[in-house]
């Protein structure tokens, strides 16, 4: 004889509890429901580079990136190979600082993180200010706490496809809840 396919009521619950529970992009029913009026929150990349961990800065940075309404939905501290950055900044593979910016990125502890908010990529930029810290605006992060051109304390993604691959080159899926 089969057996009742319907779930014990108690148990249907708590499953329905979880599925509200996962973020809006992850429930399929939920985004069609309320995803064309209700915002979802937008993902970026960043890391605090070995120059600001080394000075002991990724405490302050992670406090201004609160202070700015970032969530951290995922973070960590990792020493990353130079063939990993060669991977990640292949963009810039043709650029005469390349070889400089794979040693400086694999020469120490940094932080990787995925952060959210509504309008984060932009609004993370505008946080980390100018790629050289002499050209950053006062009160942003490369002013405040970076060492100098090549080595300035954060990246951040710079548009929503770098964004896309640059979560996907460090994070799994099960990170991203
Ligand atoms: P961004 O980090 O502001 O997006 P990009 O132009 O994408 O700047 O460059 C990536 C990283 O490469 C910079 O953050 C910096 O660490 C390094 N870099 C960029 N331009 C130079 C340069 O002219 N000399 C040395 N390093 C550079
Ligand atoms: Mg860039």
């Amino acid at each position: 004889m089969d057996r009742p396919r319907t779930l014990d009521p108690r148990r249907e619950r708590a499953f329905q509890n979880r599925v509200e529970s996962l973020p809006l992009q992850w429930n399929t029913e939920r985004f069609l429901r309320e995803g064309a009026t209700r915002k979802v929150p937008e993902r970026t990349f960043s890391i605090i580079k070995p120059d600001a961990v080394a000075d002991g800065l990724a405490g302050a940075i992670l406090a201004e990136l609160d202070k700015a309404g970032f969530r951290i939905v995922s973070i960590r501290r990792e020493s990353i190979t130079k063939h990993e950055a060669e991977g990640f900044y292949a963009v810039h593979s043709s650029k005469p600082f390349f070889s400089g910016l794979t040693d400086f990125m694999s020469s120490g502890p940094l932080f990787l993180m995925v952060l959210e908010k509504d309008n984060a990529i932009a609004d993370l930029r505008k946080l980390m200010g100018a790629t050289n810290p002499a050209n950053a605006e006062e009160g942003t992060i490369r002013k405040k706490f970076a060492r100098s051109l090549g080595e300035n304390a954060i990246h951040g993604s710079d548009a929503p496809e770098t964004a896309a691959f640059e979560i996907a080159y460090w994070f799994a899926g099960y990170e991203l809840i």
